[in-house]
Order: structure tokens, then sequence, then C-alpha cells
């Protein structure tokens, strides 16, 4: 058994777009209406208006903490019209999580920007640094008494889905939209590495928001990195260690004064000496086509404590698409077994957050289902699966 600091947090995460519904003035949003292949997120998951429902099942089953976001789009709808609702509107769940007993995540960019910025060049735009700057800003007075903030979700994730989304303007451009999230297609083109390029806009983002909040907040404050927890083939691994730059050590490298790191984690891939292996064919392949593999948390954690030099470290992410709530016990209890040993070991990690609270919108695909609670898509009624009670009894005990 391992002792977990004190105040460690137990929750799930979720992320506006995907739960929320109607995010109308986003860019993915525009982009559902356009792109081959991409379902709608439509309603979403209502959550919108049932956020103190989604928050209520939290603490219902036990669990101290809950990581949402707040939509850029609806706080700035078009440049500088700042909608004073819909900051009340937020302001109103960080206090709804405060009443229910929950610690508030508070993500404040996840994938989606207000379309406006996308057409006005998005994140290699001349004004994208100042334009989340402001935006920033703008929260940071809605923001008291949150201790946890994360300016950006999974950037390196952002860098590609960014890229793919520019592919697919071309109307020449061929072929079906497959989030990057996915890799069930069987053997596929490997995606596309994180554009370095946009992935240096989004550390000078991330750094010139982390400076507004320091001066304006008490929060600490933080990013998220996917990681992918590459394990080099014999000879492999300075291959390894090039791809590991691009895909996840410019990202983490770009943690340097923060406070904290989110580490998100699903799935471990091999490195050899041609680059990525895919995810070998396998019955246990997860509903997004990648290897069942809950040891890859405890790689991702020794990774990231690694290259950040030990900062304090929150589980922002980590969770499994399937329609087998037996498997996601199963993976989960495994996952937190090697995350166990990774805080045995040394590793500092302050909290473990699940992907995700509820069955969402997978950025173009309803199929592949991570909640700890179904929704039923016509009624919105939640329905909490075994799992969501599994992880309020672990959080009680205390231990790993
Ligand atoms: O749904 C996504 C989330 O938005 C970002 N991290 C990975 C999740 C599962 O693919």
């Amino acid at each position: 058994m391992t002792e977990l600091a004190p105040g460690f947090l137990w929750g799930a995460s979720t992320a506006p777009h995907q739960i929320e519904g109607n995010n109308l003035n986003s860019d993915f949003w525009a982009n559902e209406g356009r792109v081959p292949g991409m379902e709608r997120s439509g309603d979403a998951c209502d959550s919108y208006h049932r956020y103190r429902e989604d928050m209520q099942l939290l603490a219902d089953a036990g669990l101290n903490s809950y990581r949402f976001g707040i939509e850029w789009a609806r706080i700035e709808p078009l440049p500088g019209l700042v909608s004073r609702a819909e900051l009340a509107h937020y302001r109103r769940m960080i206090e709804t999580a405060f009443e229910l007993g929950l610690t508030p995540v508070v993500t404040l960019h996840h994938f989606t920007s207000p379309l406006w910025f996308a057409e006005e060049g998005g994140w290699l735009g001349d004004r994208a640094v100042d334009r989340f700057r402001t935006y920033v800003e703008t929260v940071a007075p809605i923001l008291e008494g949150v201790e946890w903030v994360v300016t950006m979700n999974e950037p390196n994730m952002l860098a590609i889905m960014i890229g793919m989304a520019r592919a697919f303007q071309n109307p020449q451009a061929a072929g079906e939209w497959q989030s990057p999230t996915l890799d069930n297609e069987g053997p596929r083109p490997q995606l596309p590495a994180p554009d370095v390029v946009i992935g240096q806009r989004l550390v000078e983002a991330h750094q010139a928001a982390r400076t507004v909040l320091h001066e304006r907040t008490d929060a600490k404050v933080g990013w998220t990195v996917a990681n992918r927890a590459f394990v080099a083939r014999p000879g492999a691994e300075n291959n390894k260690r090039d791809l590991e730059y691009v895909w996840e050590d410019l990202y983490l490298a770009g943690s340097r004064g923060d406070d904290f790191v989110g580490v998100q984690s699903y799935s471990s891939q091999w490195v050899d000496l041609d680059g990525i292996e895919p995810h070998p064919q396998h019955p246990d392949n997860t509903l997004v086509g990648t290897a069942y593999r809950p040891d890859a948390l405890g790689i991702a954690v020794r990774h990231t404590a690694e290259v950040t030099g030990g900062l304090p470290i929150l589980i922002t992410e980590n969770g499994i698409a399937t329609g087998d709530d037996t498997r996601r016990i199963a993976y989960t209890g495994e996952a937190l077994e090697h995350l166990g040993k990774a805080i045995a070991d040394g590793a500092d990690v302050r909290g473990y957050l699940h992907w995700s609270l509820l069955d969402n919108y997978e950025w173009g695909h309803w199929a592949p289902t991570f909640g700890l609670v179904e929704v039923d898509r016509e009624t919105f009624e939640r329905r909490p699966k075994p799992s969501l009670y599994w992880l309020g009894e672990t959080a009680r005990r205390g231990r790993i």
C-alpha cells in the first residue's frame, strides 16, 4: 500500500466542448458542419445546464475533485466582446463545486477556440498570444479561491489537431476526419508528429497565461501534456529521445516555472529504428484502437518527473474507451498500482482525475465511451456505472 500526499485529489475530468452542448461560436463547431466524417456534438451531454447534477454524482460517490473547463468561445464570442453572463455561469460552476465539497481543477483552454480566433490565423496568427493573454485576464477574477488552474489541455495533441483541421480546409482534401485521439482503423498512416512551430507558440501562450494568473490569482498554475509512454526497442534509444522531444518534452520543458504539471496517459507505444510502432492488432485493444496498457501511467509519471525535475504532478486524465465497465475497473485498478509504485519510488503526485466523468463527444465521434457515467443522448439522463462507485471506494481508502 502506498500512502498518498495529504489532500490527495480523487475525481474525474471533462472538457466543455465534449459535454456542454451547442458551443456555437467555436472553431470545432464550425468544422463539425463541413469536415467529412465528423459527427456533430449537438447538445452533447447538456452539461451546460446539468453541471450540478454531474458534480453531485461525483460528490455522492465519495470523490473530492472535479476538473472542468471554461469555454473561451462563450466568454468572448466576438473579439473584445465579453459575455458577463457566461462569466457568471462559470463562476456559478466553481461555487457549486465548493458547495459540494469538490476541489475544482479549472482548464482555460481544451482544444477549442473562438471561431474568430481561428479565422484570424489561430495559434500561428500574429496576435495569438495577446488574444489568449487577454482572455486569461478576463477570466482571472472568476477564479477566486480556485487552487488548481490548467492554462491549456494537451498542447501537443492540439498541435496535431490544428494541422489536421488545416488540411481539411483544402477542398481537395481526401478522406474522412479521424480524431488524433483515435487509432482504430487498423494499420494506418501514423499520426503526423505535433508541429514544433505551433508547439513553440503554445509554450509562449501558456507562459503568458501563467504570468497573468500568478499576478492576479492565488492558484497553482500548470498545463497538461498527453504522454505516449514510449518504450525503446533495443538500439532505438536515440530515436525514442528524438520522438519524445517533439511529442512531449518540448511541452514538459515549457512547464519550467509552473506549480504543477498534468499527466494524461492512456496507452504506451514501442519505438523502433523506423519510428513509432503502430499499436499491435489485438482483441484487447480499446475502442479507440490503442493497446490495453495500464502500465503506461507509471511510465508517463516517471518520464514527466524526470524531464520536469520533480515538479508536482496531477494525473489530470487516465482512462479507457470501452463498452465493458468491468474492463474499465480492471484497467484503472492496474493503472493505479503502477501509479502507486511510481509514488513509492519518489514521484510527487497530488491527485488522480479519471477521464472521464461522462460518456461524451470524442472529437468528431460518439462511439468511444470513456465515462464513469452513461448519458442518454435523447433525455440526458445520467446512469452511473459501477466504476464510479468503485473509484469512490478507492478514494475513501486513501491509499493505493
Ligand atoms: O477526450 C480526450 C480529451 O479531450 C483529451 N485527452 C484524451 C481524451 C481521450 O481521447
